[in-house]
C-alpha cells in the first residue's frame, strides 16, 4: 500500500477523536459513538481507495454508518479491507477516566478476518515472548514462557484482564501462579497493544473480549513484532449460525496470526480521546483541538507518533 495513505488513516482518526472528545465526561456514550463515527466515515471518503469495511459497528441493517460491506474512500484507488472501531471504550468516554481510543486498521483486501461481534477469548504478549505462547494451555504454562523469555520472575509479572466476572476463574489462576493482575473497565484493544510497550509495565493480556477488537490488536500486535491468538467464543444458537455461513464450523479452532491478519502490509491507526498511557487525549483550547496518534505500520516495522493541531472552525464532519 502507497505510504501516503498513512497520513490520510490518521486524519480520520483525529476526526473521529474531535468530535468525540466533545463527549468526554458527559455520561452519554451513544452520542460520543454516534460522533465518532459519521467524522470517521467523512473522512474515509475523502480517501483515493476502494475500502470496504470488513469490521464495523454492525451488519447493513443494524447499523446506519460503517456497517460491514460498507464501501468507503472515493472508489478509484487501491482494493483495501478496512477495520474500524470508531470509540474504542464509549463507557471510558462517558466516564471521563483513560485509555479511550479511536481506532481502524487496514490491510490489502482479503487480508483480514472477518470477526463477528461475539466474544473472542485472547493472549496477547509483546515481541521478547512472541512464538512462546499457547492459547491452549494452562495458564501457569503461558506465565512460565512469558517469564523465561522476559527473563522476569514469575511474581514481577503483570497480567491485564477486563475486570468481569467471567474471569473470575482465569484471575484466581494467575494470582495462585503468583504473578499481579491489572484490572481494567474497558478497552482490551489498547491493553493488548500495552503488552509490546516496555513501560507500559504490562507483560501478558489474557481473558475474552470482542472479537473484532480482537483483529485490532493483533494488526497492531503483528506490525509490533509481538504475538496474539484467539478462540470465537458463539454464546448463542445464533452466534453459532453466523459462524457456520461464513463457513467457520470448528468453533473451537485457534486463531493465529497468520489466521487473523495475513501478510504485513496493514497499518493500525489510534488517536486518544481521553488521557492515556500510550497516548494522550485530545485537547481543545481555544478555537484549536490537538490530538495525538500513533501510525504502526507492518510492511516497513514503523511506529509514528503524530500530534495533529486543527483549527476547529476548519472541520466539517
Ligand atoms: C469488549 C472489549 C472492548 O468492550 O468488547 C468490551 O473487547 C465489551 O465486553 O475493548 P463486555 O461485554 O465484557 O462489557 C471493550 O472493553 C470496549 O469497547
Amino acid at each position: 500500500m502507497n505510504s501516503n495513505l498513512s497520513i490520510e488513516l490518521v486524519k480520520v482518526t483525529e476526526a473521529a477523536a474531535l468530535a468525540a472528545g466533545r463527549w468526554t465526561g458527559k455520561g452519554n456514550k451513544d452520542e460520543a459513538d454516534g460522533a465518532a463515527t459519521s467524522a470517521m466515515r467523512n473522512m474515509f471518503n475523502n480517501i483515493q481507495m476502494s475500502g470496504t469495511v470488513v469490521i464495523g459497528e454492525g451488519e447493513m441493517d443494524e447499523a446506519p454508518m460503517l456497517y460491514i460491506g460498507e464501501k468507503l474512500g472515493t472508489g478509484d484507488g487501491p482494493e483495501i479491507d478496512i477495520a474500524v472501531d470508531p470509540i474504542e471504550g464509549t463507557s471510558i468516554v462517558a466516564a471521563g477516566t483513560g485509555n479511550a481510543l479511536t481506532t481502524l486498521a487496514v490491510a490489502e483486501h482479503g487480508n483480514l478476518l472477518h470477526a463477528p461481534d461475539m466474544y473472542m477469548e485472547k493472549i496477547a504478549v509483546g515481541p521478547e515472548s512472541a512464538g512462546k505462547i499457547d492459547i491452549d494451555a494452562p495458564v501457569i504454562e503461558n506465565l512460565k514462557a512469558v517469564a523465561k523469555a522476559k527473563n522476569k520472575k514469575i511474581e514481577d509479572l503483570v497480567v491485564t484482564i477486563l475486570d468481569r466476572e467471567r474471569h473470575e476463574k482465569i484471575i484466581q489462576e494467575i494470582r495462585d501462579a503468583g504473578a499481579k493482575v491489572k484490572l481494567i473497565e474497558a478497552g482490551d484493544v489498547l491493553a493488548a497493544i500495552h503488552t509490546a510497550f516496555e513501560h507500559s509495565g504490562v507483560d501478558i493480556m489474557l481473558g475474552s473480549g470482542g472479537a473484532p477488537e480482537g483483529v485490532l490488536a493483533a494488526v497492531a500486535l503483528k506490525s509490533l513484532g509481538g504475538d496474539f491468538q484467539g478462540k470465537l467464543l458463539p454464546q448463542t444458537e445464533e452466534e453459532k449460525n453466523r459462524l457456520k455461513e461464513m463457513g467457520v464450523n470448528d468453533f473451537n479452532k485457534t486463531l493465529y496470526m497468520e489466521d487473523i491478519v495475513k501478510g504485513d502490509d496493514a497499518y493500525f491507526v489510534a488517536t486518544g480521546v481521553t488521557d492515556g498511557e500510550l497516548l494522550r487525549g485530545v485537547q481543545y483550547k481555544g478555537d484549536m483541538g490537538i490530538t495525538h496518534s500513533i501510525v504502526i505500520h507492518g510492511k516497513s516495522r514503523s511506529i509514528r507518533y503524530i500530534e495533529g493541531q486543527y483549527h476547529m472552525e476548519n472541520l466539517h464532519f
